[in-house]
């Protein structure tokens, strides 16, 4: 008996030294990229390698040293931009939730990650919380904000009317009040066109999802108890927009903005002049986008701002018919006003797409065939909406109230679902070839300022298409961006603050700037790799989807901004809502 007893402790001791050896003797690589949160336990689940050979065995290993999952390694057969070869850990089979590593002998081992269900609900959560931290014109208080709850800034009670916005009933220097709303970026101003497409995107995650979107808790103060804390938090810059339109004509201006950006201060210190600056036709079309949006989505809950919503919709629209071509051109109108203004320009010289989603979504909440009328189908060539892109927000929209729409043409939504199939089949094509695995990075093109959005929105279009058709494949194209974001690309980072072990700390944000020993706020999604590099700050790389820098300097490629953090919320909830 004493001798079982003790050839068994030996046997223990042997298999517990062999794994812990095993594991201890491995050191932790960046080599393995995957996505540093997690996955669910069953989808997809991925790495890619940059050193090892084929076939060479992995590992998926848990927290008691256990192997749970092993694998060999396949070539990618294709280079990432940096002529590297890649190699792929597919342990998609893995349903077990727990913690765990991957490791790769002569390789090294990962960062640990969670196989769970709801595995990037906090991540949700967060980069909807973001909104909160960027708010205007309120203190936030330790209650809601924690460690960065700070003072309040902007009460933006006495903007002047810059002489780019004089009109009749406002001549230059009026003073008008237009509070709240969000900050757009790292900067303070708030910029009416990238409202646009970041509450238009918010807003249609409220429509795919509205039960799942209503039942999110993100610890906020409360207006009214009528609302859900989703609704709450974007009611504090629908607020905001009312007072960018001119009640005197419906025309809307372009931003509320001071002369020059301010320094890396808090809020409260940053007291420059704002002004309400030059009205112009991209303004009006995508705040009458937005309002007719909002006449939706608040139509159950606040019934009275809800016909406002609509109201304002309309005579931005009115104002944009009779003015249809008012472009927001900075530098000419620096030669004939001053002050000059030189922050954000969101100056967009095409609008055809904004008379596209703006029109959309006057007719689905009207029906009224003026609306219709101005709705075109698709351009030959799809483009990914970004801020001067909105066309495909329409669509997604018409898409989703197909059904309430008896009168629309059918041959116009067989051409706009063909263009969305189209797209995600090109999608999904080339990702199953690239380097990363990703639709992300398929195309050199995709490593614009902003990059990371470019992603995101990637994603949505794959889970419009996943909505429309159930095609799964579609569904794991935008998993595949979701990793992308988080881990699995070719920097290792997880691209939002306060998320994954190699995450951003130095984001361009003047908040997280001014207050450098605290974490940087988090929940945010920064711009991502992008080879302009406009900031002349020093990089590390000039390979394009390499060009990152997490450098306060680098507003090019570490700068954070509400249009890129909308995207986000709407990709990680929507995933949350669907494997719900
Ligand atoms: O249109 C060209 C395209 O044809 C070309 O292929 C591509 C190659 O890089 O460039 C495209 O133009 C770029 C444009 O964004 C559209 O993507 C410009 O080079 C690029 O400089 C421009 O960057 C914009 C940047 O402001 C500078 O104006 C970003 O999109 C925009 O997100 C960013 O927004 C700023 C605000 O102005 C101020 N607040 C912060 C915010 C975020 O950084
Ligand atoms: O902080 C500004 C950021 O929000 C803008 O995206 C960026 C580009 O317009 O400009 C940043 O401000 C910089 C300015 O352009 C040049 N001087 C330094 C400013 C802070 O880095």
């Amino acid at each position: 008996m004493k001798k079982i007893t003790y050839c068994l402790f030996l046997l223990i001791l042997a298999t517990s030294c062999s794994t812990k050896s095993f594991q201890q003797d491995l050191p932790v690589t960046d080599q393995i990229r995957l996505n540093q949160i997690g996955f669910y336990p069953n989808q997809a689940k991925k790495a890619i390698i940059l050193e090892g050979k084929e076939a060479q065995t992995f590992y998926v290993v848990d927290k008691k040293n256990k192997i749970v999952f092993t694998g060999n390694l396949i070539s990618s057969g294709a280079k990432t931009l940096s002529g590297k070869d890649s190699y792929i850990a597919d342990f998609s089979d893995l349903t077990k939730t727990g913690s765990f590593i991957l490791a790769i002998p002569g390789v090294g081992k990962s960062v640990s990650f969670l196989v769970e269900k709801e595995v990037h609900s906090t991540l949700g959560l967060a980069a909807m919380k973001a909104f909160y931290f960027q708010r205007v014109s309120t203190a936030l208080p330790t209650e809601y904000a924690g460690i960065w709850a700070r003072a309040a800034g902007h009460p933006d009670d006495q903007v002047q009317i810059h002489p780019s916005a004089a009109g009749t009933g406002r001549p230059t220097g009026t003073v008008v009040a237009a509070p709240k709303g969000w900050y757009d970026a790292g900067d303070y101003n708030k910029y009416i066109v990238n409202s646009g497409i970041t509450m238009g995107t918010l807003f249609a995650l409220y429509e795919d999802f509205p039960k799942y979107t209503t039942n999110l808790k993100l610890n906020i103060p409360a207006s009214t108890q009528q609302l859900p804390d989703y609704l709450e938090e974007i009611l504090w810059n629908l607020e905001w927009m009312f007072a960018m339109q001119d009640p005197q004509d419906g025309g809307v201006y372009h931003k509320l903005t001071t002369a020059r950006f301010e320094g890396m201060v808090m809020p409260e210190h940053a007291i420059n002049q704002r002004y309400l600056v030059a009205k112009s036709t991209a303004a009006a079309l995508d705040f009458a986008a937005v309002m007719a949006q909002a006449n939706r989505v608040y139509r159950d809950y606040l019934p009275d701002l809800s016909a406002q919503c609509l109201m304002a919709a309309e005579q931005a629209w009115t104002w944009a018919v009779a003015n249809p071509q008012v472009l927001y051109e900075q530098n000419e109108m620096n030669k004939v006003h001053e002050p000059d203004i030189v922050t954000g320009a969101y100056g967009d010289r095409d609008l055809k797409d904004e008379w596209v989603w703006a029109a959309s979504e006057l007719y689905i909440s009207t029906q009224n065939d003026q609306y219709l009328a101005k709705i075109s189908g698709p351009e030959p060539e799809f483009r990914l909406p970004s801020w001067a892109n909105v066309r495909w927000l329409g669509y997604y929209s018409l898409l989703r109230h197909q059904q309430s729409l008896p009168k629309f043409p059918n041959e116009m939504l067989e051409s706009i679902t063909e263009q969305m199939i189209q797209t995600a089949d090109g999608y999904v094509k080339s990702g199953a070839t690239s380097a990363y695995r990703t639709v992300m990075g398929q195309n050199q093109r995709d490593f614009i300022w902003g990059s990371n959005s470019v992603a995101a929105n990637q994603g949505i279009l794959l889970i419009q298409a996943y909505l429309l058709t159930k095609n799964n494949s579609y569904l794991q194209g935008a998993l595949d961006n979701m990793d992308y974001l988080l881990g699995r690309n070719a920097t290792g980072y997880a691209y939002v603050t306060g998320f994954g072990s190699k995450s951003p700390i130095n984001p361009h944000h003047r908040p997280s700037e001014a207050e450098p020993d605290k974490a940087p706020v988090p929940g945010f999604l920064v711009g991502g790799p992008n080879p302009g590099q406009q900031d002349g700050c020093t990089y590390a790389s000039k390979i394009p989807d390499e060009s990152y820098t997490d450098q306060t300097c680098s507003y090019a490629s570490n700068e954070v901004a509400i249009n890129w953090n909308a995207p986000l919320v709407y990709l990680i909830n929507a995933f949350e809502a669907i494997m719900h």
